[in-house]
């Protein structure tokens, strides 16, 4: 950890449009990537299509928007006095308390005056002769960089659904990542949702009770536990704050980086009751545990992964009162744990109010078309006032395809990545010189601030590594780059969520090309990531070629 903000800061005319660096976003990654350019004394300009900081944060503004993370370990770590000074309101934090948390670190340490917001970058073209980046903005703007740093987010491209008529709803419209900035009023109002992923999870239970009558229209359920979210007290955040080594020391540990850590006995070793004790436990914890915190093996063997599932079946079978509603709610086609897990608050429970209706689009009522009214169903019309489009990501790498980047020779990265995304690390890609990727495919993912701090450290120990040796352009080695893909693809290969469709498997029908699974993360244990770059550095990087 490291409170020093240095330092030499290059002087930049307000209207320069040559950087050292660009960086694309200013979410968790654009933020964390701007403070340690400047600490190299880096000429920085970050481009946000937003009109604020935030991300994910800044745009996901639906009722219900939540970590599902515990909060105490979501913050960024490279400020102890950040640390101290900032109170964590909820042990998983309301989207509002995460926003204005990101706008206190951008005002604590001076960030906006080098980020330009309401800039969408639609391009970014690499000059191999003049060893620089030109970035083309929607306005027609341009601007010029050494090195480009891509902080788009994981989650950043949403979709609408390939539905006919979705233009032609007459009442508001609205996708979750897009949300307004006021908040929406329900009151008296029929409304529709389309999808049950992690996000409608969330605002399915707030929208219900506000709404005169709310229609889930589920495709395909998912398996969903229990957040048990609550406040943190006073004296409990200052236990937390004495405790905050310790905390991060033992995420650094675990596999994702959560503080959840898999319990080492094989599911099927634990006799039944044993068992059913353990899960019972787990299931009334807050947080990831009964996914993360669970035996070892039921995210690799069928049968554990069965018992797990049939635990958690029984428990929705519990919890909705209606049997033929809690099959519907009752996944089929995957196991638990094999798509991210939702954690919910009376996701489950709303299914048994009498405003609230779900509708089986797979098994009974498939959606044909969305009506100037509603939509239309094979078996009915169901009129709305608000339609809602919680229909998720082209997840990972679609947000690097929404922009034209071209590399050495001008190669599309898009058609580089067509059948499936090589870099190293997941931080550079081949043939992309003086390209720095936070959370590029490939990378190791979990607790996603955790992981940004570990990129954006290791990726700045690059540039100071180039600064103190004269080099002015990095690459990656193919040879690196191969070894790299065949490690990410083997450590997938042994997952049962690598055999389902979810945005982790880049598996999205509602963008072209995208129904056939890849894979997206470093599925190994992320102890073995940092070891691999923190080998890497002391090494001299010399996986990479520099100039
Ligand atoms: P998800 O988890 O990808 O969920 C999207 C949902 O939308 C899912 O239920 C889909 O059903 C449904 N969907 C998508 N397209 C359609 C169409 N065309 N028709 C009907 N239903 C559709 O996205 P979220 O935003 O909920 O969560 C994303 C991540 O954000 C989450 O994992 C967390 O990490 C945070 P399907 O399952 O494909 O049948």
């Amino acid at each position: 950890m490291n409170d020093s903000l240095a330092v030499i800061e290059r002087p930049q005319a307000a209207n320069s449009t040559e950087f050292d660096a660009i960086v694309i976003g200013a979410g968790i990654s654009g933020i964390f990537m701007l403070y340690r350019l400047r600490e190299l004394g880096m000429a920085a300009r970050v481009f946000e299509t937003g009109t604020d900081v935030g991300g994910t944060w800044y745009w996901n503004r639906y009722p219900g928007a939540r970590f599902d993370s515990e909060s105490w370990t979501y913050g960024y770590s490279f400020s102890r006095e950040l640390m101290q000074e900032w109170d964590w309101n909820e042990h998983f934090s309301p989207q509002p308390d995460t926003l204005a948390y990101l706008n206190h670190v951008a005002d604590k340490f001076d960030l906006r005056r080098d980020m330009q917001f309401s800039s969408t970058v639609t391009a970014a073209h690499w000059d191999d002769a003049a060893n620089r980046w030109t970035v083309t903005l929607e306005s027609g703007e341009q601007a010029q960089s050494r090195f480009l740093c891509t902080a788009v987010g994981i989650l950043s491209a949403h979709t609408m659904p390939k539905i006919p008529g979705v233009e032609s709803f007459r009442g508001p419209a609205y996708h979750p990542a897009r949300w307004p900035h006021i908040p929406v009023d329900f009151t008296g109002k029929r409304v529709g949702i389309i999808g049950t992923g992690a996000t409608a999870i969330q605002a399915i239970p707030e929208i219900a009770k506000q709404a005169k009558q709310l229609t889930v229209f589920q495709r395909r359920p998912n398996w969903a536990a229990p957040l048990h979210n609550s406040k943190i007290g006073k004296a409990e955040m200052e236990a937390i704050k004495s405790r905050y080594d310790e905390i991060y020391a033992h995420c650094a540990s675990t596999p994702m980086w959560f503080i959840h850590q898999a319990d080492p006995r094989k599911t099927l070793d634990v006799p039944p009751e044993e068992r059913e004790a353990f899960w019972e436990k787990l299931y009334a914890e807050p947080g990831f545990g009964i996914w993360l915190g669970n035996f070892r093996d039921i995210g690799v063997n069928e049968e554990a992964n069965a018992a797990i599932s049939d635990f958690i079946a029984r428990k929705i079978r519990q919890r909705v009162k209606d049997p033929k509603v809690a099959e519907k709610l009752i996944p089929k086609d995957h196991g638990f744990g094999s798509r991210r897990v939702p954690l919910e608050s009376g996701y489950f429970e709303t299914f048994n109010r009498d405003n609230v209706l779900l509708v089986d689009t797979l098994n009974d009522e498939p959606i044909e078309r969305i009506m100037p009214r509603g939509v239309k169903t094979s078996k009915q019309e169901h009129e709305f006032d608000i339609l809602i489009y919680a229909t998720g990501f082209d997840g990972v790498t679609g947000a690097f395809d929404r922009i034209d980047i071209r590399g050495t020779n001008g190669v599309r990265l898009k058609d580089a990545w067509a059948d499936s995304p090589r870099t190293y690390l997941g931080m550079l890609a081949e043939g992309f010189p003086n390209m720095l990727m936070v959370l590029g495919p490939h990378t190791a993912r979990g607790n996603i601030p955790q992981a940004i701090e570990h990129s954006v450290n290791f990726q700045t120990g690059i540039l100071r590594f180039m600064q103190q040796h004269g080099y002015t352009r990095v690459e990656t080695r193919p040879e690196h780059v191969a070894e790299w893909t065949e490690t990410v693809i083997k450590a997938a290969e042994k997952l049962l969520s690598s055999k389902v469709d979810s945005w982790q498997t880049g598996v999205n029908r509602n963008v072209e090309g995208r129904s056939v699974r890849r894979v997206l993360g470093y599925n190994g244990h992320g102890v073995h990531f940092r070891r691999t770059t923190d080998q890497v550095a002391t090494g001299g990087y010399q996986e990479f070629a520099f100039r």
